[in-house]
């Protein structure tokens, strides 16, 4: 049995706060895969400091791309089969905009503007007692402050970051067309991926101009 290293479920409107990890939840979803949820409260007990991870009898991963590598070698999953060598190419580059760019810009709108931050801060720090917790949230200001400054998006204005986000939503619209997945009837780990990232755009109750975009384009509502 799988055991799947999540957040916990604090967030309304999403089955886990990381666009990652509904990804991987749902790849295991599609493809059948039983599982047991553990949630955590500290993403550094992972072996990447990161969520989320899995324990597959005593093998220990961190990292969703590293993890469904392994579940195709060990256990055949491959919700990707059917997709020829250029949409697998085509897939490469939509999860690597949507993991590597729309991900930090949601950070941004989470942690960087200061009404949503006060949001995480109750859905995340709202068990630790005060005073610790005012310390504990002002250092996870700080570390997602540095995060975003580090990857170098943070290092945009406010309208810039937006303006990015804006865009990657629009491509990811724009491939998606009309089709029921984002390669005609069937779902691959691409529609996962996006899954992950969109429900955590405008499923929680967290205003943004992401959330506004995604919200205003009827396909991708259907599609979420
Ligand atoms: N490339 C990783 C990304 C995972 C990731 O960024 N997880 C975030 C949550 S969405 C995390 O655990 N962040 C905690 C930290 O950086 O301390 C994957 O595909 O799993």
């Amino acid at each position: 049995m799988i055991r799947l290293h999540t957040f916990k479920d604090c967030l309304p409107g999403t089955p886990d706060p990381s666009g990652f990890v509904v990804k991987l939840m749902t790849v295991l979803r599609m493809a059948g895969v039983g599982h047991e949820r553990i949630e955590v409260d500290n993403p550094a007990k992972g072996p990447k400091g990161k969520l989320p991870f899995i324990d597959d009898n005593g093998v220990v991963l961190g990292d969703t791309v590293l993890i469904l590598e392994h579940l195709k070698k060990m256990r055949g999953v491959d919700l990707d089969r059917h997709l020829s060598p250029i949409q697998k190419a085509q897939s490469h580059a939509l999860q690597r905009m949507l993991e590597e760019r729309l991900y930090w810009a949601t950070v941004y709108s989470r942690w960087m503007e200061p009404a949503n931050a006060s949001v995480e801060d109750e859905i995340f720090f709202a068990e630790i007692p005060w005073p610790i917790r005012g310390f504990i949230t002002r250092q996870a200001h700080k570390t997602m402050a540095a995060a975003l400054h580090h990857h170098g998006l943070g290092r945009h204005s406010r309208d810039e970051i937006y303006a990015f986000g804006l865009s990657d939503i629009e491509a990811l619209a724009q491939v998606l067309g009309d089709q029921e997945f984002l390669f005609g009837g069937s779902p691959s780990v691409a529609d996962a991926t996006a899954f992950g990232m969109l429900i955590n755009i405008v499923g929680p109750d967290i205003p943004s101009p992401l959330k506004d975009a995604v919200a205003a384009k009827p396909t991708l509502m259907a599609y979420v």
